[in-house]
């Protein structure tokens, strides 16, 4: 059991960093300055990333993920002011004395080796759950996050295409687009206390009433999306909020980011190949500002986190939470679109086996979906392991996004995860779907 574990969490690691090589060393042959440049002020330049991936790991798993509980020396101290995400913005990062990117790679593997060290001779408590446990596992996550936000950077990235993959499977449960399905209220248990990969903000499991609403049975589409845009939904005032009515106009924005019309159709870039816009898969790289103009424009509205959440997790026959939409089993490839398997989403109705009992669709995968929700902690919060993770952005101008993308990493992919960002953000692997009051 314990060898199992220690298994699983070698294998995760193994695999997060196979996705970062994928994106960085893989494909940038040494010297190549798309390593090393500023791709978008959003983004950072990736050899800044590959490095923050191992100063994390070495932080909390060479330094404090020992045997023995005591602090231990890491692999460099000397690097740790450049790869603090929170003194060094983002369009700032190039201007800094990096590591090369020979280096970065170096000081990555130099971690890793001291990390498996700490996790083959971990110790175990009297629960048999192995000490520090956690933290390999927040750190596998924390990789994990980084491989999707450099994902989103080759999304920026001018040029010929580097990165391929399978086209994602089709659309077998035909018609979703657009239904909706009836969702009864109850009192649920909103978040989990018995997750192990849980981080601080999914903490704890609390009660939840939510009341009767309808839910899209399916992530809003790209055919969906184009007849707001052609029905002059960037233009009319009525269905944005002044927020959102004011970026759209400093921006120039008339429809989602990459989207470009041409003799009558819709073509966008994906990773650098441009192509026709695949009508029936979920919309993607809309702002929050976009999604609830969407919604107001088709008069519904976005769901609150707890009506996402309660969708995913809640199943009425037994009154009980379950980790997923389909059970307690984790994702594979026939349930939910992950792990860039499929540098895309896939067409709606191409995952039966994901579907929530009630028959909602793609909740896991595919796109995030954006809600109306802003970001507070939990009752009973915690900070854990770092007031840095979570808690310096509570009451911010943030939204919350749920369900994952096909860029994240299966550890990740879970129905209590809360991700975040400005509702003005689109360069994310974002979507939405929307509600109704019953
Ligand atoms: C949870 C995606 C908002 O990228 O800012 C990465 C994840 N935190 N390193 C981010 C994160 C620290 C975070 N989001
Ligand atoms: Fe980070």
């Amino acid at each position: 059991e314990i060898t199992a574990l220690r298994r699983r969490l070698a294998a995760e690691l193994a695999a997060a960093r196979a996705r970062t090589r994928a994106l960085t060393h893989d494909v940038f042959a040494p010297g190549d300055p798309d390593m090393t440049r500023q791709h978008s002020p959003l983004m950072s330049p990736f050899h800044w990333d590959v490095a923050h991936i191992a100063n994390m790991e070495d932080f909390w798993l060479v330094r404090r993920g020992s045997p023995t509980s005591e602090i231990t020396e890491g692999v460099r101290e000397d690097v740790d002011g450049l790869y603090d995400a929170f003194t060094n913005p983002r369009a700032g990062r190039t201007q800094l004395p990096l590591l090369d990117p020979a280096e970065a790679r170096v000081y990555g593997d130099r971690v890793r080796e001291r990390a498996l060290e700490h996790l083959e001779a971990g110790a175990f408590d009297e629960r048999r759950t192995l000490v520090g446990g956690f933290l390999f596992s927040m750190i596998v996550q924390h990789e994990q996050q980084h491989v999707e936000t450099m994902l989103a950077t080759h999304q920026l990235r001018a040029g010929a295409p580097v990165l391929h993959a399978d086209p994602p499977p089709p659309a077998v449960v035909p018609g979703l687009a657009g239904t909706e399905v009836f969702h009864p209220g109850a009192t649920f248990p909103m978040g989990t206390s018995d997750e192990p990969a849980a981080l601080d903000n999914e903490k704890p499991a609390h009660p939840v009433t939510v009341a009767d609403f309808w839910l899209d049975a399916a992530p809003v589409t790209n055919a969906e999306y184009a007849r707001f845009v052609d029905d002059g939904g960037y233009s009319r005032r009525e269905l944005w909020s002044e927020a959102g009515w004011e970026h759209i106009r400093a921006e120039g924005w008339t429809a989602p980011m990459t989207w470009e019309r041409e003799d009558g159709r819709w073509y966008r870039t994906s990773f650098g190949v441009r192509e026709e816009i695949p009508a029936d898969q979920p919309v993607l790289h809309v702002c929050f500002h976009e999604a609830a103009a969407y919604a107001a424009w088709a008069g519904k509205r976005l769901p609150t986190e707890a009506e996402w959440e309660f969708a995913a997790r809640y199943d009425h026959a037994t009154g009980t939470t379950r980790r997923f939409p389909w059970g307690d089993e984790d994702p594979t490839p026939e349930r939910a679109n992950l792990d860039q398997r499929h540098l895309q989403p896939a067409p709606v109705g191409a995952y039966p086996a994901g579907a929530s009992p009630l028959g909602v669709h793609q909740l896991v995968g595919d796109v995030w979906e954006w809600c109306d929700s802003g970001f507070s902690g939990y009752p009973g919060f915690e900070p854990f392991p770092y007031k840095e993770y979570s808690e310096v952005f509570f009451g911010g101008d943030f939204r919350m996004l749920r369900g994952s993308s096909f860029g994240v990493g299966t550890p990740n992919a879970r129905t209590t995860f809360r991700n975040w960002d400005l509702p003005i953000r689109r360069q994310i692997f974002s979507g939405f779907r929307c509600a109704r009051d019953a």
